[in-house]
Formats: C-alpha cells, structure tokens, sequence
C-alpha cells in the first residue's frame, strides 16, 4: 500500500507492506501538521502479526492524543501504555516549522536518515532498546532543516543497501522516491514500512 500525503510544509509518501502470508502488519505510521509543527513517527511492534499490530497501535494512538507535547515526553508516555505489550521500536520526528529545526528521538531500530540539498547526509545516533514499559530514558536530538531537505524512516523490513542513496535526490518528490524504490526492493520476510517526506516551504 502507498499513500501520499500532501501537507503545507513537507510532502509525504509511505509504502507500508506486511510480512508475507499474514494479513495485518506489526508497523505502524502516524503524521500530522498544525500551524506550529509536523509530526512524524514509525513504530515496528515486536514480532509480527496481531500482536505486534496492537502495541504498534497502541503507541500511535498515545502520539495521536498527546502530538502537543514535547517528543521525550511522547516517548515516555508510549514506554507506559507499552506496558504488558509485545514492545515496540518507534522514532519521532517533531518539526518546529518557525524555528526550521528537526527534534528526533528515537529507541531501537527503526532507521533515520536525512539527505540535505548539498548533497550531506545526517544519520542521527539511534538507541539501542525497545519501549514495553520497562524504565527509560530518552534522548532528543536537534538538526536545523531547510527547504527541499528530504528525510527518510523505516523499519528493518527494507535490508538496507549503500547503492540505494542514489535512489535520493532532493530534486525529486517523495512519491517518485518510493516509486522508485518499489522497483527495487525484494520481497521481505517481515513487516516493511518507508516513510520518504521532503520540505516544500
Ligand atoms: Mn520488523
């Protein structure tokens, strides 16, 4: 499935697949836009399947609710709800649109990557972990961003190869970058979501 989103500030486009043979996926999406900022988060719940989809769920309706607050404490909120769950691994994006700065927090692996018009590519530091409640700390990371910077969240259904930096220019859209990448991603063996949103203004 691809759903292109077209937001004020950022364009948006996200391929979302289940692991082969099950007809739900334990990955999880979640965007919005209001006059102050964007917010964008991946969550990859443990395993696969119902019960992955329900801690997954579970963490993007405590965002959708609480998308106002600062994102360590979005974060903190998620790990609670978590609780008795499977777990999960998410990363936030938060971006203040008046200050042109990207807040990132993230634990486990769900991959960010940033791909400025220069040509530079920023990977912010991930953290090690899974949210289920268990105690923990969270960090935020801050990166300024400008127009036509493109940025990029996935779960670890994409194997991520080197060759594929060349599928990203900032001259394109981020729906021609999916695109592009649905020619080239073998099948997967687990819930693979990409989340591909550029800054239009
Ligand atoms: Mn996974």
């Amino acid at each position: 499935m691809i759903e292109n989103q077209r937001l004020k500030h950022v364009d948006i486009s996200v391929y979302h697949e289940a692991k082969k043979g099950n007809w739900c996926s334990g990955d999880a999406f979640y965007t919005i836009e209001t006059d102050d900022y964007i917010l964008c988060a991946v969550a990859d719940g443990l395993g696969s399947g119902e019960q992955a989809m329900e801690a997954a769920s579970a963490a993007m309706t405590e965002i959708k609710n609480n998308h106002d607050m600062d994102i360590e404490t979005i974060m903190d909120r998620c790990n609670k709800v978590l609780f008795g769950t499977r777990g999960v691994v998410l990363t936030i994006l938060k971006m203040d649109i008046q200050a042109e700065i990207i807040e990132y927090s993230n634990v486990g692996n769900i991959t960010c990557t940033f791909y400025r018009p220069s040509g530079e590519l920023v990977r912010p530091v991930p953290s090690r972990g899974y949210l289920c409640g268990k105690k923990k700390t969270f960090k935020t990371e801050r990166i300024p961003y400008e127009k036509d910077l493109i940025f990029f969240l996935y779960s670890d259904g994409l194997i991520f190869d080197a060759k594929y930096h060349s599928i990203f220019s900032s001259k394109d859209s981020p729906t021609l970058i999916i695109e592009r990448f649905t020619n080239v991603i073998k099948s997967s063996n687990d819930d693979t979501t990409l989340l591909v949103g550029k800054v239009i203004q």
